[in-house]
């Protein structure tokens, strides 16, 4: 059956199979190419996302995002009552820090990863980040 790309990896299942939210939903190739796995981003709505440039966390978000110099930047999402999650996906800003976990990552309930900013440069790394 066919469905909406943009239904692809809305964290809801439309296929009956459930195949348009596969494990990790890349369903774009990486622009290195061969990034580990856990380094891709889930394609959120059948868009593009890739890992926010810049940021001491891991964010993942659209492409024209990715290259802020401002976490805050990667983290806006279609709706200004919106947040995105670590993996790219975006919740309602109040369901941030209810303690409930809306992120499909849980990274709406992770305390002072972001701060109130301040600690920006640096970057690089971030691999290693995985777990819960
Ligand atoms: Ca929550």
């Amino acid at each position: 059956m066919c469905v909406d790309l943009r239904m692809a990896c809305d964290g809801r299942e439309q296929c009956d199979d459930g195949s348009d939210e596969i494990d990790g939903c890349n369903i774009y190739a990486d622009p290195g190419g061969e990034g580990e796995e856990e380094e891709r981003c889930p394609s959120w709505n059948g868009r593009k996302h890739v890992p926010c440039l810049n940021s001491t966390v891991r964010v993942c978000t659209l492409e024209e995002l990715a290259s802020s110099s401002d976490v805050a930047v990667c983290r806006t999402c279609d709706s200004p009552d919106e947040w995105r999650c670590n993996d790219g996906f975006c919740i309602p800003s109040r369901h941030r820090l209810n303690g409930l976990r809306d992120c499909p990552d849980g990274s709406d309930e992770k305390h002072g990863e972001e701060g109130g900013g301040g600690n920006g440069g640096g970057g690089g790394g971030g691999s290693g980040l995985g777990g819960c």
